[in-house]
């Protein structure tokens, strides 16, 4: 069994600042808004609270794309307003981790601007320049320029930008506005250290979540990736860029000067949870996450929200539909990573970059979206690795409705893939692409998660007074924390139910073994957690038709998603766990 940790036991909560509560009418989530919800946090029963980037930036990638390090976005508030409630967390018996955004900055961040203004810069070598590369242009004649290598980005094009001063390419995995770092500079990557992590624990922060930590170490010198894609002038690239030759030994660097020389403010050890996507599994995960490597406590494994996504890293909104036996040998595969590893990772099915889970895993039909949201809550709070709870999870929040169309939407990713997908339909390249993707943000779009966070019945769900800066969902009346903390039979109330439930047995939860039964069932994952005596069974039906429900026998219920269960039969959505000792 695994050694028991402070951070394998505690739920954590992500917050997504622009959208969770606003104080000041502007129409933004804001840090006071924060700081007014943090006793709502502790009432909900979580142990740590992540805040998505507040960092000064343009805000092209909703913050992941920092012009600072070392300041808040002015909108959201000031540094002050950062350490009330850094403090008030603790004060709470909380921990608080903020977002270490390192494999790039925002094109507006001074060191970028430093390393464009000539080629001669001392920064120059901060970020990733390459002269271009002329081939004859069959159509025009002569010759023309094309980018050093034809990568396709996260967001659709290709990942080089040309630089008309210096007249040399810049490389950004994301958005044009995001050039990435280069890890292989010393002196910026103690810049790195001493700016996006130090600065912050000095203030007393407990730890951090790592965007796209495999991704600092580069194959270089660069080159073309096979044509994988024919139908694209970009290609997937990743082998490239991910998980490269020097990514350990970064890592490696950043705990050893940085992080193992604090601790949380409780004396225990920091936290860290990278981002992993990519990565061959399961030793090339192990590397990143084995205890005794010493690089990080555990990673987001996307396999999960994956499901549904089309293939390839340009069809994230290409939906494809998929079955429930694939979810559980997602989930097993996972559980038995824990198991038969020293490495540890984490239990989530929702995050900022995602759609809601009861649409996603559920169902948002107004007869079965509570149920459904208890029924996956309870999934989640039964299985091994550290619970990550996104804000609004806790009380059913819901995708924006299919009514509103993708002109409510913001996010730069959705708005890339669709006018790729647009050009690809209009061209004739691709007749249904428009359609297929369009489909497919409606079900997984980022944007989703960036809804107001719907607080109580009043205008705009209580977010703000003034006008939202994305939509507020048409529902808020229906679905509120304010409501539900009234209701014993609530979402929220369940939730925290479920949190006291996980903590009082979390040597079978947390610690215990995983055993999957009927594999192949499309319609139910039952699944047994065993720690030495000890028996869990957890029982949960995916669909809205009732289920047989087998192999309770000798076993006493010990909750169920419904207020009252009956014998040998899964209602529409329940979720069950019996115990035996
Ligand atoms: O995302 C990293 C990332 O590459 C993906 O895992 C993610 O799913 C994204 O939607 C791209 O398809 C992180 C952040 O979570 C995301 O919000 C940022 O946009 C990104 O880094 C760039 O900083």
């Amino acid at each position: 069994y695994h050694k028991r940790e402070w951070w394998k036991e505690a739920t954590f909560y992500q917050i997504y600042p622009a959208s969770f509560k606003d104080s000041n009418g502007d129409g933004l989530g804001d840090l006071p808004g924060i700081l007014s919800k943090i006793p709502y946090l502790a009432s909900l029963g979580v142990d740590v609270v992540w805040i998505s980037p507040m960092f000064d930036s343009p805000q092209k990638d909703m913050g992941y794309d920092i012009s600072n390090y070392e300041d808040v976005y002015a909108p959201y508030g000031t540094i002050s307003d950062m350490e009330a409630i850094i403090s008030s967390c603790h004060a709470h018996n909380l921990k608080i981790i903020l977002d270490l955004v390192v494999n790039h900055t925002s094109d507006q961040h001074a060191w970028f601007k430093e390393s464009r203004s000539s080629r001669s810069n001392p920064k120059r070598d901060w970020y990733f320049w390459e002269p271009a590369r002329w081939v004859d242009d069959d159509v025009e004649g002569g010759k023309k320029r094309i980018p050093p290598t034809n990568w396709r980005s996260y967001f659709a094009g290709g990942t080089w930008t040309w630089d008309e001063g210096t007249e040399e390419y810049y490389l950004h995995l994301y958005d044009s506005s995001q050039p990435d770092l280069n890890w292989e500079t010393e002196d910026c990557r103690k810049a790195i250290y001493d700016s996006a992590m130090r600065f912050w624990l000095d203030k007393g922060i407990d730890g951090f979540r790592v965007d796209t930590v495999n991704k600092y170490s580069k194959v270089l010198p660069f080159r073309d990736a096979p044509i994988t894609d024919p139908k694209s002038e970009w290609q997937p690239a990743a082998e490239n860029w991910c998980n490269g030759p020097r990514i350990h030994e970064f890592i490696r660097e950043m705990n050893e000067e940085v992080l193992s020389k604090y601790t949380a403010f409780d004396g225990l050890p920091l936290v860290t949870v990278g981002e992993l996507s990519l990565t061959p599994e399961p030793e090339g995960v192990l590397r990143y996450v084995s205890a005794k490597e010493r690089e990080l406590d555990m990673v987001f494994q996307f396999d999960l929200t994956h499901l549904g996504q089309g293939d390839g890293f340009g069809g994230k909104y290409d939906f494809v539909p998929w079955k429930l036996p694939e979810l559980k040998r997602i989930v097993e595969k996972w559980q038995c990573f824990i198991e038969s590893t020293d490495g540890w990772t984490t239990v989530f099915n929702e995050n900022h970059d995602n759609g809601r889970s009861i649409d996603r895993f559920g169902n948002g039909a107004p007869e079965w979206r509570e149920k459904s949201a208890k029924m996956l809550a309870l999934w989640l709070a039964a299985l091994a690795g550290t619970l990550f709870l996104y804000q609004g999870q806790e009380i059913g929040m819901l995708n924006a409705p299919e009514e509103w169309g993708i002109e409510e939407y913001k996010d730069v990713e959705s708005m890339n893939h669709h006018r790729e997908a647009v050009q690809l339909s209009e061209s004739g390249v691709d007749s249904t692409r428009k359609e297929r993707v369009v489909k497919g943000l409606q079900l997984m779009a980022r944007d989703h998660a960036r809804l107001p966070f719907q607080w109580n019945g009043s205008v705009n769900g209580g977010f703000s007074t003034g006008k939202p800066w994305m939509r507020a969902h048409d529902l808020y009346k229906e679905i509120n924390a304010e409501s539900q903390k009234k209701e014993a039979d609530s979402v929220l109330s369940w939730y925290k139910q479920l949190l006291r439930l996980r903590e009082e047995h979390k040597d079978v939860f947390i610690y215990g073994a995983f055993e999957l039964l009927d594999p192949e069932n499309v319609s139910t994952f039952v699944f047994r957690k065993h720690y030495g005596d000890k028996t869990a069974l957890v029982a949960l039906n995916f669909t809205s038709e009732p289920q047989p429900a087998r192999g309770m026998d000798y076993m006493t219920l010990l909750i169920s998603s419904y207020a009252k269960a009956k014998e040998g039969v899964l209602q529409p959505y329940e979720g069950r766990v019996y115990i035996k000792y």
